[in-house]
């Protein structure tokens, strides 16, 4: 797979495509039609005719487990967090034969960096100064209350004014007219950090490039909280076994994946700002406008043919829901580098994921909860976690129901509970001001005489295992089977299968660290 029309063959193939031949409207009737399919565990959809454009409309390309596995080129997210973790494997070389495979190691990765190549399919119409025109593009109004019409999908290239290094991320963009665009990064992410660099460099402008239309690895890429000095283009050749391929500019001294389907050059004024919103946002709440800088596009280009890609957020599930629980599953090694006690992690979809983050621990030593606490408030974006949650290791954080259990029970509201201030998510709107606010810790983990609880703490109550045995030999004369079918059934009832879901128990820690 190379690219975006391999995606659509493949997801074809695979009856994972609906082809849609009837006239649909770019402005809110995509939305609704993409909001249903989603939260049916629908298949992706194709729009061949916008109205009122002739360039057709890929949504939900990421809607299920099964497509984003597609996407990343695994065959499961537990096998995907797996290869993160071989990648990032820092045994100490003893042997020769160690540091034979650390070197190797090294060098497939040095072939994954990506590569500049000379032509590019993206460039096969390239359209600059007067003949740019973004609104022959079938941009989608997302929602009612909407400010207009947003680039929902893209992949928005920069670099440090300072260090030359390259920046990936996906910000959404408001099309303001036929060449202007609105750039939503926020004041946290790495495209904010280089704007400002370029300010304080009185540059007069900051160059950007948008992709949009790509191979899914490396839109996935765009959307992963990797710390600035990391590639998001390595990895995303490391997720396709294969090195980016990208092409130079014509109008901005970026470069830009050779496949994409659409290519958008240009810069930002850095003294120039314009207000941006509403927008119906992933929190299921409209964001509030705001004054965001503005993108001036110097050219478009694109391939013969191209396809439009987008998406839709709102109330969850949603499409990026999908994506939000493939960046939790490659990210749980990543934090166990520096947080081994960590056992497993679930970010809710419904708090849009940063707002609730539930862990288990191999708990050790008296207030290690709060240590844990602590450092996710103090790691790249976990840092806009509103609400933590710890439980002990035994604990199976993707059962809600079991985490309830254990909260609802184990928790003095007094002692075990820290509240704290920090940074917030941009989105945020509940805080009085924006960008900061209260968070709320919870130690849902048992308590020790160490930890200022002298009693007793209680045993689980579960059935001795040769009684369960017992049972289980008697189950099928009990003639009680239908019965428990039905218990089965509503116990389900509470996880809709649309719901974004790693298998349960799917990362433990060492053996050790489960002691
Ligand atoms: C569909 C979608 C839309 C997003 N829109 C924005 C946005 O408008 N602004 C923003 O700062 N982050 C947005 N994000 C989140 C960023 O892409 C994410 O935080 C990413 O890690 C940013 O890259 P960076 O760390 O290189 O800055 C969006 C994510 C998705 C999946
Ligand atoms: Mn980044």
């Amino acid at each position: 797979m190379k690219d975006l029309r391999d995606f659509i063959s493949l997801l074809r193939e695979r009856g994972q495509l609906a082809v849609i031949d009837l006239p649909v409207d770019p402005v809110l009737e995509m939305t609704e039609i993409a909001d249903r399919v989603v939260k049916s565990g629908g298949p992706a959809l194709l729009f061949l005719r916008p109205k009122g454009y002739s360039i057709p409309v890929l949504m939900n390309q990421f809607g299920t487990q099964e497509r984003v596995c597609l996407a990343l080129r695994a065959s499961s997210y537990e096998e995907l967090a797996r290869r993160i973790e071989k990648l990032i494997a820092f045994e100490t070389p003893g042997t020769t034969w160690d540091k034979l495979k650390a070197l190797a190691r090294l060098k497939e990765l040095a072939a994954l960096q990506p590569r500049v190549v000379k032509r590019g399919a993206c460039q096969e119409v390239v359209l600059s100064g007067e003949e740019v025109d973004l609104e022959r593009l079938p941009v989608l109004q997302c929602w009612p209350l909407d400010a207009g019409r947003y680039l929902t999908l893209p992949l928005v290239f920069t670099r440090d004014p300072v260090t030359g290094r390259r920046n990936v991320g996906m910000y959404r963009m408001q099309v303001f007219d036929k060449r202007t665009t609105g750039m939503h990064w926020h004041i946290h992410k790495d495209a904010a950090q280089h704007y400002r660099a370029a300010q304080r460099a009185a540059r007069g402008r900051l160059e950007a490039a948008v992709a949009i239309g790509v191979d899914p690895a490396l839109t996935y890429a765009a959307t992963a909280p990797l710390p600035p000095a990391i590639d998001e283009m390595l990895l995303a050749g490391f997720l396709r076994g294969e090195a980016v391929n990208l092409v130079q500019c014509r109008t901005v001294d970026l470069q830009v994946p050779d496949h994409a389907e659409f290519v958008l050059e240009g810069y930002i004024d850095l003294e120039e700002t314009r207000l941006e919103g509403p927008f119906g946002d992933h929190t299921g709440y409209y964001s509030l406008a705001d004054y965001y800088p503005v993108f001036h596009v110097t050219a478009l280009t694109h391939r013969r043919d191209p396809i439009y890609a987008t998406t839709v957020v709102g109330r969850a599930p949603m499409e990026d829901a999908f994506l939000g629980k493939a960046t939790e599953r490659i990210f749980l090694p990543l934090l166990r580098l520096t947080l081994p006690e960590l056992v497993d992690l679930d970010l809710p979809v419904e708090g849009g994921f940063h707002n609730c983050a539930l862990v288990s621990i191999a708990k050790r030593y008296p207030l290690h909860a709060r240590k844990v606490m602590h450092a996710l408030w103090g790691t790249g974006q976990m840092q806009f976690a509103k609400c933590i949650v710890v439980v002990d290791a035994d604990v199976n954080v993707h059962d809600y129901a079991e985490v309830a259990w254990r909260v609802f029970n184990n928790v003095d509201w007094q002692r075990d509970v820290v509240v704290v201030e920090g940074p917030l998510d941009v989105l945020d709107h509940s805080s009085p001001q924006p960008l900061w606010g209260g968070k709320i810790g919870i130690d849902a983990t048992r308590k020790g005489p160490d930890e200022g609880h002298p009693r007793e703490w209680p045993p689980d109550v579960v059935m001795a295992p040769e009684v369960k045995a017992r049972v289980d030999e008697l189950w099928s004369q009990l003639g009680l089977e239908s019965w428990s079918q039905s218990a089965r059934g509503l116990a389900s009832s509470s996880q809709p299968d649309s719901r974004p879901q790693p298998s349960p128990g799917s990362m433990p820690a060492s053996e050790e660290d489960l002691v």
